[in-house]
């Protein structure tokens, strides 16, 4: 880093950044059920707290979901994380795309079963709209396996265009979710 010292002129330009921009609180949907969900769930996780300037600061419990949109499918493994990072939106969806692969991710066809599935649901309060990456999920409001572990970590976050989570709760009552001890 150039800085300006005895016998230089000093720089014009803005200040260079010394430190990070302030995290972003995110939210992050984890799905499973292809082989050993439980297992994959727990070590999504922790692969998540690994990221670089990354950190879960609040993890659901998981939920035992019946399939939504698919069927001939077995029971979904859910859950939610709360995340804070400094990540770029689009490096966070990478990174959770790594994430899937490593734990065995495959796309053998549109919504085939799967041992893991990382959705970006929302990042601060932005909108993106763009290829292959839309915040808020668009489909995030309809889902009780989403809002029902998200409302247990975050009741009071907004979903941008769509109002407050725990107000959304009793349009999804109908979706069968059962909570996983601890
Ligand atoms: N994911 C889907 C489609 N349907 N149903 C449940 N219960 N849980 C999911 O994670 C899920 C789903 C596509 O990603
Ligand atoms: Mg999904
Ligand atoms: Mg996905």
């Amino acid at each position: 880093m150039k800085r300006s010292g005895p016998g230089r002129t000093p720089a014009t330009h803005a200040p260079v950044r010394t430190s990070k921009h302030p995290p972003v609180r995110t939210f992050v949907a984890l799905g499973a059920n292809l082989g050993q969900p439980v297992a994959t769930l727990r070590t999504a996780f922790e692969a998540l707290d690994s990221l670089p300037d990354t950190r879960v600061v609040a993890r659901s419990a998981l939920y035992r979901t019946a399939p939504v949109g698919v069927s001939g499918q077995p029971d979904f493994f859910n859950a939610v994380a709360a995340i804070d990072t400094t990540l770029p939106a689009r490096t966070l969806l990478d990174a959770l795309f790594d994430i899937e692969a490593r734990l065995g991710r495959t796309r053998a066809y549109p919504q085939a079963p799967r041992t893991l599935d990382l959705d970006l649901l929302l990042y601060g309060g932005d909108t993106v709209d763009e290829p292959g990456l839309e915040i808020p999920h668009p489909r995030m409001h309809l889902r009780a396996f989403v809002l029902v572990p998200l409302a247990e970590i975050a009741p009071a976050a907004t979903i941008p265009g769509r109002g407050c989570v725990a107000d959304l709760l009793p349009g999804v009552c109908d979706q069968a979710i059962e909570r996983l001890p601890d």
